[in-house]
């Protein structure tokens, strides 16, 4: 008999390596078969179902409610979801959770890398632009970050590399009976 679908729900800081884990992870699970998985990355949500929205409370709360739904349909299918916003509001990662709860798992990963590590990689420039005034509501500059206070996993990416933290992940999936 398959196991269950369950959903992988990563949270974290712009910068702070969500993307990069999901990535790493989604390759060792698609290696491992059985099965599907659909990665749903920020950057790509945004850009294909959460177009028309921006970062007040209101639109990150719908942007993070659209994902849990398609989460939540995978997750019913005996699928696995791998989500990788920032989802900075406790109360909505909450609602996503019980959604997806009713179908299968749902496993938080709290990517915990620093404000002043991410600010320190600025990547793509979005911290200085947010210091600047440049870019309004940027979370950890001037919007807020709730972090979660039990998820299943935090990882500090500082000084680890990208193979060792999805490593951790693939075993905490082991150890919850999940894969
Ligand atoms: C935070 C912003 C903002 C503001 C643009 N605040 O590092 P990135 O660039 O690629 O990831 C960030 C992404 C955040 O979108 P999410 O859908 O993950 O956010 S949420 O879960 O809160 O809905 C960043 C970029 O969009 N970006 N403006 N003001 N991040």
């Amino acid at each position: 008999r398959s196991k269950q679908g369950f959903t992988l729900f990563f949270t974290g800081l712009s910068g702070s390596g969500k993307s990069t884990i999901a990535n790493a992870v989604m390759v060792k699970l698609m290696e491992m078969g059985g099965r599907p998985v659909t990665l749903l990355d920020g950057d790509i949500v945004r850009k294909n179902l959460s177009s028309e929205l921006g970062f007040s409370k209101e639109h990150r709360d719908l942007n993070i409610r659209r994902i849990g739904y398609v989460a939540s349909e995978i997750t019913k299918n005996g699928g696995i979801a791998i989500c990788a916003p920032i989802a900075p509001y406790t109360a909505t990662r909450r609602a996503v959770r019980e959604e997806i709860e009713a179908f299968g798992a749902f496993v938080e990963i709290h990517v915990a890398t620093s404000l002043e590590e991410c600010e320190k990689r600025d990547r793509k420039g979005l911290y200085k632009l947010a210091r600047e005034g440049k870019i309004k509501e940027f979370t950890g500059i001037s919007d807020p970050y709730e972090a979660p206070e039990n998820p299943e996993l935090r990882l500090d990416t500082a000084g680890l590399e990208v193979d060792y933290c999805a490593q951790q992940v693939i075993l905490k999936l082991e150890s919850l009976g999940l894969i």
